[in-house]
């Protein structure tokens, strides 16, 4: 367990470590609890640096021997490492350790899964496997030797021949400690092969579980294609003769990009038509890119330090979204990645875990891999493309992998390479680093003598962490369109420095529709006074789909919003009837359809009311959107079997864009049905469904028309045997179970016999389901509030880290009722009084409480 009274680290401290690492030569004597661990490491000292404390972190480690240039030293110990006097020249330190990885439940170093040997060494995890300078900035040759009974060793790097029983493995490429990863197990390998554009060959091997090989082709697929995408598009080229990628069933996140050497939560990478749906096989593609596309904005090229780590966490989200739209649709996947920043990172920026992109203190770095730091780092970087145009973003990439290849680096010189391409000044720019919280953009606008003139003002509300909030460069994307619904003025980008600034556009013979923001071009939240008749306008002509779409996001909302705070109100019928004849036009992708069909989340509901000064009650909302989906369903009742017909796929299943997309409108039209059948489609759907898109669609329609009981039972029949499958049959009950029921069948599910509470995606699939379902978590009564609090508690115990995300569920509390809050604070409060709590969750209660 970690310190429980833990210090604060700040950015402004930062200092360069005494030594620098020449080599290190890493042995390992496999064992489940008693794993042996001697390091070879050279160092010297660090011309760089003033201060030279020898101190090596050192974490839950036996220490067996030691030893400078050879003689024996005794150190002194502590509970975070090791301290020497070390020789002010280059000498040879050696250590054994022992370990003890079947014990190791937290998942951070080296541990065990399912029989199989796995390390997780971001961020610190390496501290648990030997004495070492764990931080990103000391970047080392690593040579790796592997002793044990099992068949499958591997490390990072190329193999070097070994002796039969053992495998050594040589990364050339200098990297930090985080990077390290080690696996042996008895796997098997689905292999292939890759020849990168100058010709090296690569072999590529993606490692599981036997059983699971018939999961693998897409997984493989997505990383050759991600391959050739990162040489197409970024000029970067891999850089070994092997990559390997293991699938493990216990992780804590999604996967992990060690250098030559990925590991992947199963999740998020095994797949197959029976067992994932269209959004897994996605989620899949994108993570896959993603932890390669690390390889260059990470590995190559990583951070000085963790307050650093947008600089690879947001550079390489930008990435994946970038290979994600080429891959697939570019505004469907823009449309899901803004109401993701709105349901994640909205919420974060505007609460009590507010913080910047780039944090400047944390007591625990793993409490920082946040949706800030990765979504708004990537905007961030979107924005940044806007501004200095396609082609100065690639000078200027190209700049910084020539200039800082090998290098641990910060956002100044990040953002240095930008202003050395263009001849810019960023340091205004910068501020969307420094600067927590999410600016509200205000628009004002009139129309004299032709010229039609936009008034933007743009205020940063204060955050708990920061009070003063200063302008920030917007870039504003706007169009013009007249009142026949052809464009006026086609996108143009405005670029906003100042806290009021105006925009004008003369020789304008009709006043204009303005369409703001397109494309979602700046992290903030509009605030827009815009009539109903306006937005069913741009509904109809936007020509930009993202505006087109929010646009119908708006009526959406405020029709929801009307409901909720009169219940005598009914839904906006004329937006209803202007949205079917978008729906059921044939030119239309069917995913942008199914995305127009889907409505605002509860919370976004909720946050929606809080901003216009009324308590969201969860009851309300709830019956609100239950209520506009009958009368939805009901209104459009006789246009649903001709939608539904056009959603038919007749080819083989395929996991590509077109045909998800046909599925996801599908599944939209089954919801609906299922409205007034009682169930009788998503039955037959269910009953002949040949892919998991189809069976969980269908399953869903019935827990919704509360008739799913023999679809469950015949469900867990199928695929008790499948971990990830049953991760769903857990979920999908919960999310979507009525809220007076949810709770208590979360309580029951947890004393299933397949409930392994230690496995994080099982965990999560019950906790997350049961937070995300937004009524059933803010229930009256606060049952959600104190399970979640009495789970949450027993996890710490076992896996801090991912007990300390789940506490993000209590962020928006203040929101809500004073009764509410009284019982959610009663519960962080007893979280905080835990005996023995982690650093981990004690400093998320602490931020969550204020
Ligand atoms: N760098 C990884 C995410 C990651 C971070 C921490 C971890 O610790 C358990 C694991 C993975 C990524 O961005 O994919
Ligand atoms: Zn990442």
């Amino acid at each position: 367990m970690k310190d429980a009274s833990p210090q604060t680290i700040y950015l402004k401290d930062y200092k360069p470590f005494g030594y620098v690492v020449e080599s290190v030569a890493l042995v390992f004597d496999l064992h489940p609890t008693a794993t042996r661990v001697t390091s070879t490491i050279r160092f010297a000292p660090n011309p760089e640096a003033t201060d030279r404390t020898f101190f090596l972190d050192g974490e839950e480690l036996t220490l067996i021997s030691c030893a400078i240039d050879g003689q024996p030293v005794t150190p002194e110990l502590s509970e975070t490492g090791l301290r020497l006097d070390a020789p002010d020249a280059p000498f040879t330190f050696e250590a054994e350790v022992e370990i003890s990885p079947e014990t190791n439940t937290a998942l951070e170093g080296l541990y065990m899964s399912n029989g199989m040997y796995c390390t997780q060494c971001e961020a610190e995890g390496f501290r648990k496997i030997t004495y070492y300078p764990d931080r990103p900035d000391v970047m080392a040759v690593f040579d790796v030797t592997i002793r044990g009974p099992l068949p499958v060793k591997l490390s990072n790097g190329n193999p070097l021949e070994a002796p039969e029983g053992q495998a050594r493995w040589h990364d050339p490429w200098p990297k930090p400690a985080y990077l390290f990863a080690l696996v042996s197990g008895d796997l098997v390998a689905h292999a292939d092969r890759f020849t990168t554009r100058s010709g090296r060959e690569v072999e590529l091997n993606l490692w599981v579980r036997p059983g699971d090989e018939g999961k693998c082709a897409f997984g493989m697929e997505a990383l050759k294609r991600s391959m050739r995408w990162d040489e197409d598009v970024y000029g970067r080229e891999y850089d070994l003769d092997i990559f390997n990628i293991v699938a493990v069933d216990d992780f804590n996140m999604g996967a992990m990009e060690n250098k030559g050497l990925n590991i992947f939560n199963s999740a998020a990478v095994l797949a197959s038509p029976e067992t994932s749906t269209d959004a897994n096989f996605e989620r899949i593609e994108a993570i896959i890119a993603h932890e390669y596309f690390h390889n260059w904005t990470g590995n190559r090229i990583t951070c000085r330090d963790w307050f650093q780590l947008c600089l690879k966490e947001g550079l390489t989200v930008f990435r994946d979204s970038q290979f994600t739209s080429d891959m697939r649709s570019a505004p469907v996947k823009r449309i899901g990645d803004v109401i993701d920043l709105r349901a994640r990172q909205f919420p974060e920026d505007q609460g009590p875990l507010s913080h910047p992109v780039r944090p400047e203190s944390f007591q625990e770095i793993n409490n920082f891999y946040t949706a800030t730091v990765y979504e708004k780092g990537a905007e961030v970087i979107g924005m940044l493309k806007r501004l200095v145009g396609d082609a100065a973003y690639a000078e200027a990439l190209d700049l910084y992998f020539d200039r800082h290849d090998g290098q641990a680096c910060t956002i100044e010189d990040w953002l240095k390479v930008f202003e050395d391409v263009t001849g810019r000044d960023l340091s205004q720019f910068k501020r969307w680093y420094s600067q927590s919280g999410t600016p509200r953009l205000k628009v004002d606008e009139t129309f004299e003598n032709g010229t039609y003139r936009l008034t933007f003002t743009q205020e940063t509300p204060p955050t708990p962490d920061q009070d003063e909030k200063l302008p920030q460069v917007l870039p504003i994307a706007v169009g013009l369109i007249g009142p026949n619904g052809h464009e006026v003025l086609p996108t143009t980008l405005l670029e906003m420095t100042e806290a009021t600034q105006s925009f004008e556009f003369p020789n304008m013979a009709t006043r204009p529709v303005p369409s703001i923001l397109r494309g979602f071009s700046a992290p903030v939240v509009l605030e827009r006074e815009t009539s109903r008749e306006e937005r069913i306008f741009l509904l109809d002509h936007d020509s930009d789909p993202f505006n087109r779409w929010e646009a119908n996001r708006a009526l959406a909302q405020s029709s929801l919003l009307t409901m909720i705070t009169d219940p005598n109100e009914g839904p906006d019928r004329s937006w209803l009837t202007a949205l079917l004849g978008v729906i059921r036009d044939p030119a239309l992708d069917p995913a942008y359809r199914a995305l127009l069909l889907n409505l605002p989340s509860q919370s976004e509901l909720a946050q929606a009311l809080h901003e216009r000064g009324v308590t969201p009650d969860p009851d309300l909302i709830w019956s609100a959107v239950e209520e506009h989906r009958n009368a939805r369903a009901e209104l459009w009742q006789a246009q649903l079997p001709a939608l539904a017909a056009e959603t038919r796929v007749d080819a083989p299943f395929s996991p590509d864009a077109e045909q998800a997309g046909k599925r996801a409108l599908g599944a939209a039209v089954l919801a609906m049905q299922s409205r007034f059948d009682g169930g009788t489609a998503a039955r037959a759907v269910y009953a002949s469904a040949d892919n998991m898109t189809l069976q969980l669609s269908a399953l869903t329609c019935l827990i919704t028309a509360g008739v799913a009981e023999d679809a469950l039972a015949a469900f867990e029949d199928q695929w008790r045997h499948d971990r990830l499958v049953m991760d769903k049959w857990f979920g999908v009950q919960i999310a979507y179970a009525p809220p007076q029921h949810a709770p208590e069948r979360a309580a029951e599910l947890t004393e299933h016999p397949g409930f392994d509470w230690k496995n994080p995606n099982r965990f999560r699939a019950v906790f997350g389901a049961l937070v995300a379902n937004h009524a059933a978590f803010h229930r009256g009564d606060g049952a959600s509030y104190d399970l979640l609090a009495d789970w949450l508690i027993r996890l710490d115990a076992k896996n801090p880290q991912t007990a300390a995300r789940m506490c993000s569920a209590f962020q928006t509390w203040r929101r809500y009722d004073s009764q509410r809050q009284e019982k959610i604070r009663a519960a962080m409060e007893r979280i905080a009084a835990t005996d023995g709590l982690s650093r981990d969750v004690t400093e998320m209660v602490t931020r969550l409480l204020g």
